[in-house]
């Protein structure tokens, strides 16, 4: 076991796993942590302004709010997630007097993230052995010295993660471009990259298509390599209005997970007393990486029922107007084989059938999808051919059909519209420029992994993340973990103490900045801020409750001052003004990115407003100005005899990095986190019993492992073939180099791996 896992002691208990989501014990359990955490009087003023229209955005996931409110409009998880925000908990300079870094670099995540709120800037300077207190203006000191005395620009990054609002990163690329330098990795670069990539190319925007109605109103639904229970949980009262709706669900899952199967609406008295509302109508229980080969499947069959009743299956009307590249897709979609199919997904002819019939039966289709298709080798390739499927019957466009990759972090779409992207597009970068009177640099700046290879190599010495816990979110925690430690600098702007601030670079900064909850007053009076959710709705938030400690600054304040004291006054940005009134800020924004026309009067409306979506009235912003269809080659995931397929995901209790506590209730998993669920006819197969102690040891097609130590064995209905664990413990199975096609995103999913039991080990 890494020192990084030091949990509190495993005592696993296992139940069978729960075949509906949420329903009471969800509302009791969401209260018994926010009442730990935060205390009644602060639990009651945050739970009743989140997701209000004049309160709080959640800062959990990116799932969007609905049109008619409820008082309680949030979910289990996303009480849990503001109210490990609004924690009493404090770590002060005390704290960090008494624990050397080396002490605190041993402790477990949930640990670090149990300590409290972050209260005052921290450094640890060269060869020191604890971090000390530090003003506010000597840190943007040590960083502007830092900055300024590189070679090149390029040897500085600038990281997000998606909790940050769109006026701190509207901000934060704007210094990073005044700089010199597009190095903006960010958390989609690990998360939805793929999605970006694959719909980029074939509809022109690397968005969603779909709203809220469209959901409701949906004849079919396909929900793909997503877990909505856990990670997306107002997902469900969404595909509950579908069902009541007369729409129907196909789930795709190699687990069979709670919330796919049956929701007990909280707020509905039917989902307190009744048997709740049955949700998938299909369950394919497929085989990991096998959705690339089922799409294909599927294409083949459509076009096969369009021969047998011609222009009564494809829409052929549509394709001819609005799409390319369809007679090569066709042709190749022919080719498909079953033998290849039945392989590659573990389904059976029968199974794939019943779908095609289910589409066929259907006007109007909507494909969701998340980290079980993104986080794949072959990716985007699988969305590319999910796009084929849409386009076939020409469902883009339409009301009920479209595209709706379900993001993860609360704002990590409108970081991407602010311009969070290494690889921002001229247009861009042009508006930027020209509204600022600078030229922004134009070579593609890092994205994560080739951020962590510039650290590594020696390339890239200042590290500054503004949000988020990259050492632990990265693939090859151990070659990411010396890659920050070769910097010259780390800086961290955060809430909350985690990994990314004991592993540190030469000097090291912690800079602590106001949560979502936390009111923000500037010069010009109280603030809100602005996030675009999942399906591009831009509203406000507005922090409630007092700020954690007086010292804090907001992050467009840091980002601000960072500013000005690294490019001096001559820079003719004015950081200032901006940092006075965030008015200002989105003033600019309004004259820099399309959609945004007029912002601070639009979302001063209550809900504010949604950014068009141009492919919803058929207009392709691709080089040939339609959509695109792709003729991809087979690509499945093979584990060699006595292997599995593993994957790595997310409890119930945990926020990404950060776990709350040690359940995860929906799968039965309790007091534990180092478990590796696999079917028991497997188990049987591969000699090993249920609750044996195996480390899980990953191989490579150059012949290289990676061993993860001590994982308990839970035999689970799992697929056969596949295994699944918890991120981030599992992380450092994953090389640096294995990455997805394209969006070079690390491969979180389909680990080939042995279980090797530490009983044979010790022999
Ligand atoms: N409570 C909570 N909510 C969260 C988060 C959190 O950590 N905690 N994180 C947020 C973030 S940043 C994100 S990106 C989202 C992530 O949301 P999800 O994508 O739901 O997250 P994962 O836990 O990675 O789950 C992946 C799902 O894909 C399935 N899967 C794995 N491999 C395959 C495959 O090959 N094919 C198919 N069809 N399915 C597969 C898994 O069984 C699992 O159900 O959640 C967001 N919401
Ligand atoms: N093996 C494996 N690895 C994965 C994944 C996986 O499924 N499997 N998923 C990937 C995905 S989808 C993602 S998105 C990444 C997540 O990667 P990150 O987004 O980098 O990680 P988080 O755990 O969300 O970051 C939590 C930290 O953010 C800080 N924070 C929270 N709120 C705020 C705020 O308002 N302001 C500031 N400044 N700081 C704040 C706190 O200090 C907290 O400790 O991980 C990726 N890594
Ligand atoms: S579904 Fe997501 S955004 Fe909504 S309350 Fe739950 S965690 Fe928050
Ligand atoms: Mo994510």
């Amino acid at each position: 076991m890494s020192r990084w896992d030091a949990d509190p002691e495993d005592d696993l208990k296992v139940d069978p796993p729960k075949t509906y989501a949420a329903g009471l014990p969800g509302v009791r359990h969401a209260l018994e942590y926010s009442f730990a955490q935060a205390g009644a009087q602060r639990t009651a003023l945050t739970l009743l302004n989140l997701n209000q229209t004049d309160g709080i955005d959640c800062p959990g996931c990116a799932w969007p709010d609905p049109k008619h409110r409820h008082a309680n409009e949030y979910c289990e998880n996303g009480a849990k997630h503001v109210s490990d925000e609004a924690t009493t908990r404090r770590v002060t300079r005390d704290f960090f007097a008494r624990h050397a870094v080396a002490e605190l670099d041993g402790r477990s995540d949930m640990w670090l993230n149990q300590q409290g709120r972050l209260t005052e800037p921290m450094v640890k300077w060269p060869g020191a052995t604890h971090y000390e207190p530090i003003g506010w203006d000597d840190a943007f000191g040590v960083v502007a010295e830092h900055l300024t005395a590189l070679d090149s620009p390029d040897e500085a990054m600038f990281y997000t993660s998606g909790r940050l609002s769109n006026e701190a990163a509207f901000l934060l690329q704007l210094f990073s471009r005044s700089y010199g330098t597009n190095n903006l990795p960010d958390c989609s670069n690990m998360c939805h990259e793929s999605s970006g990539s694959g719909l980029g190319e074939t509809l022109g925007i690397g968005k969603g298509s779909v709203s809220l109605d469209d959901i409701h109103t949906s004849d079919l639904v396909f929900v793909v390599g997503q877990n909505p229970g856990t990670n997306h949980p107002r997902m469900l009262s969404a595909l509950e209005q579908t069902k009541r709706n007369g729409g129907r669900i196909i789930a795709i899952n190699p687990l069979p997970e709670a919330g796919l199967m049956r929701f007990k609406n909280p707020q509905k008295a039917r989902g307190i007393v009744g048997r709740g509302t049955a949700l998938a109508d299909q369950f394919l229980k497929i085989r990991p990486g096998g959705d690339l080969a089922l799409f294909q499947a599927l294409n083949r069959l459509l076009l096969e029922a369009d021969d047998a009743a011609p222009g009564t299956v494809v829409d052929h009307e549509f394709i001819a107007a609005h799409t390319t590249g369809y007679d090569d897709f066709a042709a190749h979609a022919r080719t498909i084989s079953w033998d290849y199919v039945l392989d590659a997904t573990g389904l059976t002819r029968a199974e794939i059938e019943e779908v095609r019939d289910r589409v066929l039966a259907s006007r109007s289709v909507i494909v969701c999808w998340a980290m079980g298709l993104t986080q794949q080798r072959h990716g985007v390739p699988t969305i590319r051919e999910v796009v084929s499927f849409l386009l076939l019957r020409g469902n883009i466009g339409r009301p009920g059909a479209g595209v709706c990759p379900v993001r993860g972090h609360s704002n990590v779409q409108g970081d991407r519209t602010m311009g969070i992207w290494e690889r921002s597009p001229d247009w861009f970068l042009d508006a930027l420029g020209a509204e600022f009177g600078f030229e922004p640099p134009r070579a593609h700046g890092y994205d994560s992994v080739d951020g962590v290879r510039a650290m590594r190599d020696g390339r890239a010495k200042v590290f500054v993340g503004v949000a988020g816990n990259f050492v632990r979110a990265m693939s090859d925690s151990d070659v990411t973990e010396a890659a920050l430690r070769s910097c010259a600098l780390t800086v961290q702007i955060s809430t909350k103490l985690n990994r990314s601030h004991t592993v540190c670079g030469d000097t090291a900064l912690i800079l602590p900045t106001l949560g979502r909850s936390d009111r923000d007053v500037q010069a010009a009076g109280e603030q809100f801020v602005t996030v675009e959710d999942s399906m591009s709705e831009v509203h406000q938030s507005r922090g409630r409750l007092a700020p954690a400690s007086p010292h804090l600054l907001s992050e467009v304040a840091i980002i601000s001052r960072l500013a000005r004291r690294t490019l001096g006054a001559g820079n003719g940005v004015p950081w200032e003004d901006f940092e006075r009134d965030y008015a200002l800020i989105r003033d600019r924004i309004a004259r820099v990115v399309p959609g945004f026309e007029d912002f601070n009067e639009r979302v001063a409306a209550p809900g504010g407003f949604r950014l068009p979506n141009p492919v919803n009235s058929h207009t392709f912003p691709t080089p040939s100005g339609k959509a695109v269809f792709t003729t991809n080659a087979p690509d499945w995931l093979q584990a060699p005899p006595g292997h599995l397929i593993l994957q790595s995901l997310r409890s119930h209790d945990q926020w990404n990095t950060i776990p709350y506590a040690m359940n995860d209730r929906y799968r039965g998993i309790h007091d534990a986190r180092r478990i590796v669920m696999v079917n028991p006819d497997d188990l049987a197969d591969l000699g090993i019993p249920d609750g044996e102690l195996v480390d899980l040891v990953s191989v490579w097609t150059d012949g290289s492992e990676r061993r993860a130590e001590g994982f308990r064995v839970v035999g689970y209905p799992a697929v056969r073939g596949s295994a699944a664990s918890y991120y981030p413990e599992t992380n450092v199975l994953v090389p640096l180099d294995s990455v997805a096609e394209i969006s070079n995103t690390p491969t979180s999913k389909g680990v080939i791996v042995r279980l090797e039991a530490r009983s044979s080990r010790a022999s």
